[in-house]
């Protein structure tokens, strides 16, 4: 009787769909004809229809080692039933520390302390509210404005996106904004990193002039930019504004919150194209998103300005660090270390180029970016009704047993890295068919 009822509870289409306000979706659209998840495993969901749907979205760019991965599963369950919490405040529990050793020991350069926080958005406050608190405590104080980059997409919280600028903007006031680098006129079809674009990073001094140095905080950009449609970073661009920012004592701080953990066939982008920034961002793939949990990883001269007050002064006011998420993430990095994965999705990475590009002569299809194991395709939006063409083949892939994501008119792909050939095959023969009986 328990049983079923549990089973009820999880497993089936609930009758009353109309309490919960769901997140980044549409509402009213989804709740006519609900698209219900209830399990998952390896490289798939199961549907409350019993459908079994091949995941090209780890999730939402999170789960990178496969789903109800079992190493993470006994990992969680036995830290539940060990300590399921312990207060921050003035305390501490072993898996925190030895989760940022390891973290810090595969950082590049000397990212070497790690701030724990409960999900992407809330990397991207702390890593903005530590880069305004470093300039306060290393007599910069003028140094308050923050300078994104259009298209940026760091969260729900003060991060903000275009959604959140055009409700909230008031909100943010003191930001500036670089352009992004998005280019159908000179990198369409572009396999890997864009030729064009690297001087767009020149812009900062744009801004430096405008604003002057001394009242410039940080930069924030993701390398990779993921959700505005997988933008690569043009040759060049990264390393010109690590220059800009050391020539001017900005701070440049890299979102790797998709970035991070394998995506791009490394452990992070700053590896992948070899710029150290300053403050690093983590999340998702950080704990296989079995547990939400965030990161910021901080070099050590920014560690160490906030060291210097008295020693029973409390540093940081902030922050996180749930002992059950700990768990999720060693037992994540384990898998990823274990099996391989960055080195994997480096090794598909030409594979999965390759299929991708595959989509190149079908009609409406005007870009197609990929590089490690993410990629997009982007569609001609229909005149008058943009977004609605990558919806439907959003739809579509789903009916036949693909997940996808899309935004705007391009579709997002970024499986798990235990993804194998015949199933990148499958990801790209099914857009394929759905693109073909569009035309
Ligand atoms: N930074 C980046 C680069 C992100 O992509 C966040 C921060 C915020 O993370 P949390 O854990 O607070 O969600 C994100 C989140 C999409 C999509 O459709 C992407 C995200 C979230 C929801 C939808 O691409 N990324």
């Amino acid at each position: 009787m328990l049983e079923s009822l549990e089973s009820a509870r999880y497993e089936t289409i609930p009758n009353d769909l109309e309490p919960l306000w769901m997140p980044f979706t549409a509402n009213r659209q989804f709740k006519s004809a609900p698209r219900m998840l209830v399990a998952a495993e390896g490289m798939h969901y199961t549907t409350a229809d019993s459908r079994q749907i091949l995941d090209a979205t780890s999730g939402l760019w999170c789960v990178n080692c496969g789903h109800a991965r079992k190493e993470i599963t006994e990992a969680v369950s036995a830290q539940v039933g060990r300590l399921e919490y312990g207060p921050g405040f003035q305390m501490g529990h072993p898996a925190s520390f030895e989760f940022a050793a390891r973290l810090a020991a595969l950082a590049p350069g000397d990212l070497d302390h790690v701030f724990l926080t409960n999900s992407g958005s809330e990397s991207a406050d702390t890593a903005l509210k530590i880069a305004l608190a470093y300039h306060n405590i290393s007599d910069n104080a003028s140094r308050t404005r923050l300078i994104g980059r259009e298209k940026g997409y760091h969260g729900v919280g003060f991060g903000g996106i275009a959604n959140n600028r055009k409700y909230f903007g008031s909100a943010f006031p003191g930001v500036d904004h670089l352009p992004h680098t998005h280019s159908l006129e000179h990198n369409a079809f572009n396999k890997g990193q864009p030729e064009w674009g690297g001087h767009l990073a020149d812009d900062l001094e744009r801004l430096v002039a405008l604003h002057d140095a001394s009242t410039i905080a940080a930069v924030i950009v993701e390398p990779m930019a993921g959700s505005a449609g997988v933008i690569l970073p043009p040759k060049g661009y990264l390393k010109r504004l690590r220059e800009i920012c050391d020539t001017h004592g900005i701070l440049l701080i890299f979102d790797e919150v998709i970035t991070g953990f394998g995506r791009l066939g490394d452990s992070f982008a700053a590896e992948r194209f070899g710029v150290l920034p300053d403050i690093m961002t983590l999340a998702k793939g950080l704990t296989n998103a079995a547990v939400p949990m965030g990161a910021v990883l901080v070099r050590k001269h920014i560690y160490d300005a906030f060291m210097n007050g008295p020693d029973n002064a409390i540093e940081l006011f902030h922050g996180s660090g749930h002992p059950v998420a700990c768990a999720a993430g060693h037992a994540a990095l384990d898998i990823y270390l274990n099996e391989g994965l960055f080195e994997r999705a480096a090794e598909l990475e030409s594979y999965w180029i390759d299929a991708a590009f595959s989509l190149k002569d079908h009609a409406h299809v005007i870009d197609i970016r990929a590089m490690g194991l993410v990629g997009a395709v982007e569609l001609e939006p229909i005149e008058g009704k943009p977004t609605a063409r990558a919806f439907d083949a959003f739809l579509k892939c789903y009916e036949r047993g693909v997940l996808i994501r899309t935004t705007g008119d391009i579709i997002a792909l970024s499986p798990p890295l235990i993804v194998e050939k015949n199933q990148i095959d499958q990801i790209f023969d099914t857009i394929g068919g759905v693109l073909k009986e569009a035309a």
